[in-house]
């Protein structure tokens, strides 16, 4: 399903809007991390991201070492960032 990229404009806008992420270094993506007391508290945080990836249709690209949880965003679809990055990141923000 073609997925448009984000603008330049509204990559400005949104990804000001996002708090906590910030553009991948190496790729059209948006990356965070998140920290946690201990692993069942990251591993909660994950099944709760997963309910959202799969009632949105859209995958987190992820890792986990113990009470660290590092979340990469992007639309394979559209090859980059799109707005379904954006909206991902936000309800992860709002859990
Ligand atoms: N997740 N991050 C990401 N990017 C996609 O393009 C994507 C996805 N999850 C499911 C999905 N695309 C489906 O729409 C396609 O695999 C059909």
């Amino acid at each position: 399903m073609a997925v448009e990229k984000l603008s330049e404009e509204e990559r400005g806008s949104w990804l000001e809007a996002l708090e906590g992420w910030e553009m991948a270094s190496d790729r059209d993506a948006i990356v965070r991390t998140f920290k946690f007391e201990d692993f069942s508290e990251a591993w909660g945080f994950m099944s709760r991201v997963a309910l959202i990836a799969e009632k949105n249709d859209h995958h987190p690209e992820w890792s986990n070492v113990y009470n660290t949880v590092e979340i990469t965003l992007t639309t394979h679809d559209a090859d980059g960032l799109s707005h379904r990055d954006v909206h991902m990141a936000q309800a992860i923000n709002a859990l």
